[in-house]
């Protein structure tokens, strides 16, 4: 198994911690994730709202009840992995394209733990990870030319259609040294359903795996 694997498990381990008994769990997607899910017969849960489709097929398979989140009301813990992480536990999420759908449970969630091998820890974000940008078909190539404006590089990301049926565009180059700015000004282009800035609601705590173990910060 390589280092990064073992610091995906063990972080998946050490959030075992925030999970109680018969809670609903918000899950997210991706590797880290999917060591948490292999983990998840150890505890008892009413049920979990997921993250995603894949996430939501891991679940089932293994017999978690899958809750509606609007049927769920406030989560009292979020469980997630980023692609990028800042000192100010701020994030970039969507590598695996489930954005939209994981913001929404995260906003939904009163604790968002995030776990992450030590790979994910930057300075600023953005610098080598693309911020991912989900949008409307219709407004892929006006989407693209504001950021272009902006001084990013969007890149198509081809032959992906998300969960609710839009494209994502991988955008380099965007100067993302003001997270929580940057965050807003991107909602507010028309056709960009979401974008994987977590600033505005970053995580509230950050497991992060290195070769010494798990360090817990908050
Ligand atoms: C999800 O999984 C995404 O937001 C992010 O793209 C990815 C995390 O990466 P990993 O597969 O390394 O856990 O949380």
């Amino acid at each position: 198994m390589s280092d990064q694997q073992a610091q995906k498990q063990a972080a998946a381990k050490a959030a075992l911690s925030y999970i109680e008994d018969d809670m609903i769990l918000g899950v997210g997607t991706g590797s880290t994730v999917n060591c948490l899910i292999e983990l998840l017969p150890q505890v008892k849960l009413a049920g979990a709202v997921a993250s995603s489709q894949v996430t939501e097929d891991k679940l089932r398979a293994l017999g978690i009840e899958i809750v509606d989140l609007n049927f769920a009301g406030q989560l009292d813990v979020y469980i997630d992995g980023a692609d990028e992480v800042n000192a100010h536990l701020q994030l970039i999420k969507g590598g695996g394209g489930a954005l939209t759908r994981e913001k929404i449970v995260a906003a939904a969630s009163n604790k968002f733990v995030c776990m992450v091998d030590e790979s994910k820890r930057v300075d600023i974000l953005g610098r080598s990870f693309p911020v991912p940008i989900e949008v409307l078909p219709q407004a892929r190539s006006y989407v693209a030319r504001q950021l272009a404006q902006m001084g990013g590089e969007p890149v198509y990301r081809e032959d992906f259609v998300t969960d609710y049926g839009n494209v994502i565009l991988d955008t380099y180059d965007l100067d993302v040294s003001n997270p929580i700015a940057l965050e807003k000004e991107l909602n507010n282009i028309v056709g960009v359903v979401c974008n994987g800035i977590f600033a505005a609601n970053q995580a509230n705590v950050l497991l992060k795996a290195s070769g010494s173990g798990v360090e817990t910060i908050t």
